[in-house]
């Protein structure tokens, strides 16, 4: 609202707080309180929508930042905002004016999470790539043409792969799943006790399954071990709800899954403009 003093991003004498690779993400749910909302006068609401409509506008104009808005799937929470921008500082900043602003006490928060995008551990080096695929299994001799010529493809590939991993530019799909997640560290099943090749083995069949679900799902994970409650936040990206809960349902399946994974609480939102959010809202 415009009495509420807005707090600046991130004034110029305070250090930058980015990750030395990646950017922070901040996923943010709210309730709202319609009683609140209720003690406005017409003039104040416009105000406040005017006011959210502002800062959205401000924080996708601010460099290498995404602001994804979702009206959420039921009432464990009503509006969720997912945040991507380097700087913690200047997500903290942005964070805390999503809040104030619809007014003091009209967005309550009910969940957030804190995390990173991060490029993956088992991703095949280009040492690994030559001996295993092209040596190993497509009988290429180590500098031949054709050998560098499928090294260069690779190159590329992983170039795209890892900027994606970093630095993702997610589309406006309209289904939003969002769940934290961990590996489990009980007993016989200690992920973190299994040596790297077993690992990476196990994380082989993972993504086999998840490619299966290419064009259909699009999977964000960033990490967030020492950041929040769980190690990593998951973010799917679908065009239909039943692609969630069979990709979901499939890797349960899966012994990364089935023997490794702890989950918390799942969050579905549907990405819409701000006009339409305020409708469906009853703002
Ligand atoms: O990034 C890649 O595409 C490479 C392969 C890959 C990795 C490294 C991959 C592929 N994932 C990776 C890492 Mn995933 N993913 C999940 C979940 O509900 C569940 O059971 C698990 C939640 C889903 C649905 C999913 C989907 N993935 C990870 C990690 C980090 C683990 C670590 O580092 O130890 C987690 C926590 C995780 C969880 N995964 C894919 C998908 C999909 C759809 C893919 C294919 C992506 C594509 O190639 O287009």
């Amino acid at each position: 609202m415009s009495d509420t003093p807005a707090p600046v991003p991130n004034p110029s004498d305070i250090p930058v707080l980015a990750p030395r690779e990646g950017w922070h993400v901040l996923h943010l749910f709210y309730q709202i309180d319609h009683a609140q909302w209720a003690c406005l006068t017409d003039e104040e609401k416009r105000q406040a929508k005017v006011g959210l409509t502002e800062l959205v506008s401000e924080i996708r104009a601010t460099p290498d930042t995404q602001l994804l808005l979702l009206a959420m799937a039921s009432p464990k929470s009503d509006l969720g905002f997912i945040l991507l921008t380097p700087d913690l500082q200047t997500a903290n900043a942005y964070e805390k004016q999503i809040t104030l602003s619809l007014g003091p006490d009209i967005l309550n928060p009910v969940y957030s999470y804190l995390s990173i995008t991060e490029r993956s551990e088992y991703t095949p080096t280009r040492e690994e790539h030559a001996a295993e695929v092209l040596i190993g299994q497509k009988g290429l001799a180590e500098g031949s043409p054709e050998f560098e010529t499928a090294l260069k493809e690779f190159d590329t590939r992983m170039a795209h792969y890892t900027k994606f991993r970093l630095y993702p530019a997610l589309p406006d799909w309209p289904v939003i799943c969002f769940y934290p997640m961990s590996k489990r560290r009980s007993g016989n099943d200690n992920w973190y006790s299994l040596p790297f090749v077993e690992r990476r083995k196990l994380m082989e069949g993972h993504a086999r399954v998840g490619r299966t679900y290419a064009g259909r799902i699009l999977q964000m994970i960033t990490g967030s071990t020492g950041l929040d409650e769980y190690e990593w936040g998951v973010t799917l990206l679908a065009k239909d709800t039943f692609d969630v809960k069979a990709i979901v349902y499939e890797m349960r399946f899966d012994e990364v899954s089935a023997r490794y994974a702890d989950f918390g609480d799942f969050y579905i939102g549907m990405q819409l403009p701000l006009d339409v959010l305020f409708r469906r809202l009853c703002l």
